[in-house]
């Protein structure tokens, strides 16, 4: 949350919310460092009396002054482009929270557990119910999510168009009427987080906040199992009807349901009895043993007589394994003089392939170099983050496991 008199971002509190941080404090540096040469040499020209009448032109100044720029863009550009894209990444989360905005105010749907679809909405709390807390931020119902597990937030709205937006973890998401944006977080610590409507949405914009509560990851999925257990609960109540005719469909149903299911087992089992006993055998036999086994054969035999006559005499057959490996180089040498464009293919494109290799290695060199780069966390950062999150994943998976099995 923005304090008083701050200058600058608010301290991250998501793992891209400290890279942004990291990024803004870099672009500022650059900015102001820039900022005040260019400013001080403007003052110093324009107070000076010494105007240079005789000067008429510098290549080198011409040449830095062009160069310079573009690298300090550079500079700029890049990192802010990888945090981009990084930004848009979400990749494998592990759960999911949708945010709906309404006029004026927020739904949060958690629907990837169990099936069933836990909601609750959001409103802000007025300035006459407000018991302490922040005003025109605290809300009735907070949308909990966990610390250091990957997530995945899906914003949309019913409505106008909406933006749901936490400054302090870099994310802002335009909710859009009939379509879904996506955004990953990771929260890096529990705590309360919050953010405003950021798209003019109508006259009560103003009045429609976010406040995430980041808990950690035990609290967060026995809360949301539970939730979704009554929500479950509910659901079964309604369904207790019962007629023939009900009957009668799902006998049907699963009968039909069962012959696809034993027809598909059986297709499945016709097509890998053919793949691996006939298809892949004879593909093996024909392409690629009859080869190897005429060579293997082949070099065997020689191999063995030529042991045979190395024990009856031992002088005459090294002369001769020396006499044959001369005359295979001999033979190299006889294939370079007799046709020299088929050696010369050999070895451009040899060259060629080094080139393409030396490239590629040159490649995952540079790729190395701009990741260093661009990160504005240093390495304990990241190992304490990839430590977390895949201890709390595998909590979280454990703690769900637990609970289907124990209700
Ligand atoms: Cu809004």
């Amino acid at each position: 949350m923005s304090l008083w008199s701050q200058m600058g971002l608010q301290e991250g509190t998501s793992v891209l919310g400290v890279e942004v941080q990291g990024l803004y404090d870099y672009s500022m540096f650059i900015i102001v460092m820039v900022f005040s040469f260019v400013g001080y040499f403007l003052l110093k020209v324009v107070g000076s009396s010494l105007i240079g009448r005789t000067y008429s032109d510098s290549q080198l100044l011409e040449f830095v002054w062009t160069i310079l720029p573009f690298w300090f863009l550079l500079a700029l550009g890049l990192p802010s482009i990888k945090l981009l894209y990084l930004m848009d990444e979400v990749n494998l989360p592990e759960a999911t929270i949708k945010a709906v905005g309404h006029q004026w105010y927020w739904t949060y749907e958690y629907s990837d557990i169990r099936g069933s679809s836990y909601k609750f909405d959001s409103y802000m709390v007025p300035d006459s119910l407000l018991e302490g807390g922040y005003r025109l931020l605290e809300v009735d119902n907070r949308c909990a999510v966990p610390s250091l597990l990957r997530m995945r937030g899906l914003v949309t709205s019913d409505d106008v168009i909406h933006s749901w937006a936490i400054p302090s973890s870099s994310i802002k998401v335009d909710g859009v009427p009939g379509r879904i944006n996506q955004i990953q977080m990771c929260f890096l610590r529990p705590g309360v987080f919050y953010g405003q409507c950021s798209e003019l949405c109508g006259v009560n914009h103003s009045f429609m906040p976010i406040c995430v509560e980041s808990v950690s990851v035990e609290i967060y999925t026995n809360w949301i199992i539970d939730n979704h257990n009554e929500v479950l609960a509910g659901m079964d109540k309604k369904d207790d009807s019962w007629t023939w005719w009900g009957l009668l469909v799902a006998v049907v149903k699963a009968v039909g349901r069962s012959i696809y299911w034993v027809g598909s087992m059986y297709a499945m089992f016709l097509y890998y009895l053919f793949y691996y006993s006939m298809y892949i055998p004879v593909k093996f036999v024909v392409f690629s043993s009859w080869d190897l086994g005429c060579w293997f054969v082949e070099s065997s035999v020689a191999f063995g007589k030529w042991c045979l006559w190395f024990s009856v005499s031992p002088v005459e057959a090294s002369l001769y394994a020396v006499m044959y490996l001369a005359g295979n180089l001999w033979g190299g040498l006889v294939f370079v003089v007799t046709s020299p464009v088929k050696a010369v293919v050999w070895l451009v494109s040899g060259i060629f392939k080094g080139i393409v290799n030396f490239g590629s290695f040159s490649y995952s060199v540079f790729e190395a170099v701009m990741h260093s780069l661009t990160s504005f966390t240093d390495d304990s950062f990241h190992e304490f983050v990839m430590r977390e999150v895949n201890l709390n994943t595998k909590k979280f998976l454990w703690i769900i496991m637990d609970r289907y099995k124990n209700g």
